[in-house]
């Protein structure tokens, strides 16, 4: 049974513009074609939304040379975006991957500089512009998500100077002095002016980009507003600040207090051997993650018998992730290296160091292994958020279970009762695994009710309702007439607010 169905009309006064559809082609058990969800964050997020304000969705359906027009699939309006197999390579796994996501990730790899790739990154920023422009109602307004569309703000803006235009960086804003690497820096910034709201995760990331626009524009700032002006085009104020993404917490904790979910947890445990500790590290496999290190910890202190393999296991899922582009081809052959060493040095017939896993798994599969986690491992070493540490603080209803998180990640600037660590420092890192391994039922508890706080109060519903609000705070013209000291207060308020959680 086909789920897409026709429709009409294209005119939607709220427009969300992302690289992915949020569905996923399928064939089902009789060969026939169909739209399967792909439940994120975002969708959940959103869903109310568009619903309400009759919206749509535009992105690429996943797949080369799909050409297909406009349809509806779980409710909502999806407008499909082709892009042939060169632009797959250029554009995608090219510009966003190889040269946009190491740089934004503070270089922990090298960038790719290509021109060709570049030239792709603009031909399919303006077709996204263009089949936006062409879907959007007169004074609709459009949230951009994501760094593969960091130039479509602008282009559309010239297309369509009636629409409100927010975007949204779900990666860092890296410091001026890696960013300025970037051989067409002025052409993002600009891209990214194009926007009246743009939003960030960290506060840092906000500022980083007011610096490079200051740099690279001459446009002034203060505090979250930017005076641009661009040209010949009048000059509009701006406002870049954080909004920090979240999930859909109550989602989470629901599917954890499921007798079922239990169950497979206290199997998961069985399957493991039932060692003491089990401590879980779940990622897409990349290396900003900080994979690598958390096993380097972990080996060493096998290495030094200060941890026992009969004691402490360490599951690892590593969901297959850009399996085209070279460093994560060398990344997986790196990983996978380290786990055969480790647990060839320290497994027993009975005893597995690292239960390694490189598959995705359903969400309640998560939901399960986060129940059945003594310690979470977030070692990214840079992560715009990392919405992994969030997802196990909701899962645990039992306020039980201890979350060690790297200060690099986004996530880290909310969840300060987390055991803080540097993930370079692994040293610092194998004291912070004996002091989660070791730490009293009272502590735990203590500090995993604070978590939960945070991340059941800050969900993913308040991120969208916050920049959606801000964002039409902009369309009615409201920050234009602040003094830059009010605008301030304003905006800032929120931080206050969030910092003194
Ligand atoms: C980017 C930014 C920012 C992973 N493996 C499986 C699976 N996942 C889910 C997790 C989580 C999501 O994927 C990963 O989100 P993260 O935030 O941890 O990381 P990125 O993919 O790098 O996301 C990041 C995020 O955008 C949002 O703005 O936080 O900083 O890099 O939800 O649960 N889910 C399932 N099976 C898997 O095997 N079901």
């Amino acid at each position: 049974m086909p789920s897409a169905t026709h429709a009409a009309p294209l005119e939607y006064d709220f427009v969300v513009v992302s690289n992915r559809l949020p569905v996923d082609r399928v064939v089902d058990a009789d060969g026939i074609d169909a739209w399967a969800p792909s439940p994120g964050g975002l969708v959940t997020a959103l869903e109310p939304v568009m619903r309400d304000a009759d919206g749509a969705w535009v992105g690429w359906a996943g797949q080369p040379a799909l050409e297909l027009d406009p349809f509806e699939s779980g409710g909502i309006h999806l407008v499909p975006i082709a892009l042939s197999a060169d632009e797959i390579e250029n554009y995608y796994e090219g510009f966003s991957n190889d040269t946009i996501w190491p740089l934004y990730h503070d270089v922990i790899e090298s960038p790719g500089y290509h021109r060709v790739w570049w030239e792709s990154y603009v031909a399919v920023n303006q077709r996204f512009a263009d089949a936006t422009a062409a879907v959007s109602a007169q004074g609709a307004t459009v949230w951009v998500q994501d760094y593969q569309l960091q130039l479509v703000p602008r282009m559309l803006r010239i297309a369509r100077p009636d629409l409100t235009i927010g975007f949204f960086n779900h990666i860092p804003f890296p410091p001026y002095g890696i960013f300025s690497q970037l051989p067409w820096r002025t052409q993002v910034i600009e891209g990214l002016l194009g926007a009246d709201v743009i939003g960030f995760q960290r506060v840092a990331d906000a500022s980083n980009f007011s610096r490079a626009v200051r740099r690279l524009t001459g446009n002034p700032t203060r505090g979250p507003a930017i005076e641009v002006s661009l040209g010949t085009e009048p000059t509009r104020r701006v406002i870049a600040k954080s909004f920090p993404i979240s999930i859909d917490a109550r989602s989470f904790e629901a599917l954890a207090r499921e007798p079922r979910i239990q169950a497979r947890a206290r199997e998961i445990r069985e399957g493991l051997g039932n060692p003491r500790t089990v401590m879980l590290g779940v990622d897409r496999l990349d290396y900003t993650k900080g994979i690598a290190h958390r096993m380097k910890a972990f080996g060493e202190l096998l290495a030094e018998g200060r941890l026992n393999v009969e004691d402490v296991t360490l599951v690892q899922v590593a969901s297959p992730s850009r399996e085209r582009v070279e460093a994560y081809m060398n990344l997986r052959d790196e990983i996978e290296l380290t786990v055969g060493r480790i647990n060839g040095d320290y497994g027993t017939m009975s005893h597995q160091a690292i239960s390694y896993h490189h598959h995705g798994y359903p969400r309640d599969e998560m939901v399960a292994l986060y129940l059945a986690a003594d310690v979470m491992l977030v070692t990214a070493l840079r992560d715009g958020m990392n919405l992994v540490a969030k997802e196990y603080v909701a899962s645990r209803f039992d306020e039980d279970g201890v979350l060690i998180l790297s200060e690099f990640t986004g996530a880290s600037d909310e969840l300060k009762r987390a055991l803080l660590i540097n993930p370079h420092d692994i040293d610092g890192l194998k004291d912070a695994i004996l002091a989660a391994i070791a730490m009293p039922r009272r502590e735990r508890a203590s500090r995993m009710r604070t978590l939960r706080r945070r991340v059941h109060e800050f969900d993913v519903a308040r991120w969208s309702a916050d920049f959606l609000t801000t964002l039409d705070q902009a369309k009615r013209g409201r920050f234009q007439r602040m003094s830059p000291t009010e605008l301030v207060d304003e905006l800032e308020w929120t931080l206050d607010s969030r910092k003194a959680h």
